[in-house]
């Protein structure tokens, strides 16, 4: 019955798990106890519904699971942007889905009662749920593997007061496979399966919106909006689908950005979430890193930006770009000089 409706409704997958305490509930706590969820109070704050969703929804009896393949925009994607983003928002798509899917069963479920749907921001641990109602397994770099599908997919969940029978959890390992430990440019991913959030360039580029603290900003590299390296390493995304390959737009011209172009460029995108500010104060930390001329006259215009904080981080990016000029020359000669006494 509800899995039949799910994939009527459009989901890639679907299952379903029995409500209660969840078995990496101990995992959850440690991550806060640790102090690896760096800024996001919200996860410390909801923390007990996040291990038993009873807690905070003492009717749910049944947690519905779904997944939805990452569709990348086809047009104007940013380098540096992670592919999830250059997208309309699956908050909103996948939201609205969740919204019909519910509306529709209780129509021809009168008894399905009280049901609350959840895409990323609710209380609820998406990934552990999914791997329980038989969605994947997680992998080691902490997401959720789909056998068909990989790990780019977005995962929403339905608490229901109804009892639906569950599935068996999702099965499978990533066995001495390491790719994603081994390609994380910040080694975020401490040991297989556990993240630290705060070296994490997903959380350093979108959840700090661009307060960026010095030490770790030559972290980021040429990352502006979150980050796809423990997913282009993982070999159960060759099948799954392929970011869009658009004409990449340069780092200068998202320095240059205005507040409208902001809006009109990523108003219905994830991208929303790391404020304008937020966004040119990555581009011009990933000029720091990575920028070349291109990005010189850009980041002297931003020396005379009302915002203090754009003056800053435009100085410390001209520092960043002087030095590996000079480095540059320096190498240069070297070369040159390396040369003539090779004669
Ligand atoms: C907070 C958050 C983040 C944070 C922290 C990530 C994290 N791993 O905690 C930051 C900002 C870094 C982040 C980044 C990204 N995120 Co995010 N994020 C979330 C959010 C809101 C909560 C995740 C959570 O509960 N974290 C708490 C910690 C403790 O969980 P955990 O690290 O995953 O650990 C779990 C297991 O690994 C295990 N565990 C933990 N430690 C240990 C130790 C051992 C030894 C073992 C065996 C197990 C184990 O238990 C934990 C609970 O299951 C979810 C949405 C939701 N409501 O669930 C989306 C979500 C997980 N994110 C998602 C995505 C797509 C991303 C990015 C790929 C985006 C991008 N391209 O930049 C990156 C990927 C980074 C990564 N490798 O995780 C998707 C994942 C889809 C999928 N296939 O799994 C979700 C589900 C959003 C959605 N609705 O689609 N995210």
């Amino acid at each position: 019955m509800a899995e039949s409706r799910g994939r009527q409704s459009g989901f890639d997958l679907f299952g379903v798990a029995q409500a209660g305490p969840l078995p990496d509930a101990p995992h959850l706590r440690d991550q806060i106890a640790s102090g690896r969820h760096g800024r996001m109070q919200f996860l410390a704050r909801t923390i007990d519904v996040r291990c038993d969703p009873r807690v905070g929804f003492p009717w749910a009896k049944s947690v519905i699971c779904v997944a939805r393949r990452v569709h990348s925009k086809e047009a104007a994607s940013f380098n540096g942007i992670a592919c999830y983003a250059n997208a309309v928002d699956y908050h909103c798509t996948l939201g609205e889905m969740l919204s019909k899917y519910v509306g529709d069963m209780k129509k021809e479920f009168p008894r399905a009662g009280r049901a609350r749907a959840f895409v990323d921001s609710g209380p609820v641990t998406e990934k552990a749920w999914a791997r329980q109602a038989g969605l994947g397994f997680i992998g080691k770099n902490t997401l959720l593997i789909a056998p068909e599908l990989g790990s780019r997919i977005h995962l929403g969940t339905i608490l229901l007061e109804a009892s639906i029978p569950p599935d068996a959890p999702g099965a499978g390992t990533c066995g001495d496979c390491r790719r994603c430990l081994d390609a994380c440019p910040t080694g975020a991913l401490t040991e297989a399966g556990r993240l630290d959030a705060r070296l994490c360039i997903a959380y350093l580029t979108v959840e700090r919106r661009g307060d960026i603290p010095e030490a770790d900003r030559p972290k980021i590299g040429a990352c502006v909006f979150g980050c796809d390296a423990c997913q282009d390493a993982c070999p159960h995304n060759r099948r799954g689908p392929v970011p869009a390959d658009a004409e990449p737009e340069t780092i200068d011209r998202l320095i240059d950005l205005s507040e409208a172009d902001f809006d009109r460029l990523f108003g219905d995108t994830p991208v929303q979430r790391a404020t304008w500010k937020g966004l040119r104060l990555n581009a011009i930390t990933a000029a720091g890193n990575v920028g070349g001329n291109s990005c010189a006259s850009s980041l002297q215009k931003c020396l005379d930006d009302p915002d203090p904080a754009i003056r800053e981080r435009a100085r410390w990016a001209i520092e960043g770009l002087t030095l590996r000029r000079h480095r540059g020359r320096l190498c240069d000669r070297l070369l040159i000089l390396n040369s003539c006494t090779d004669k």
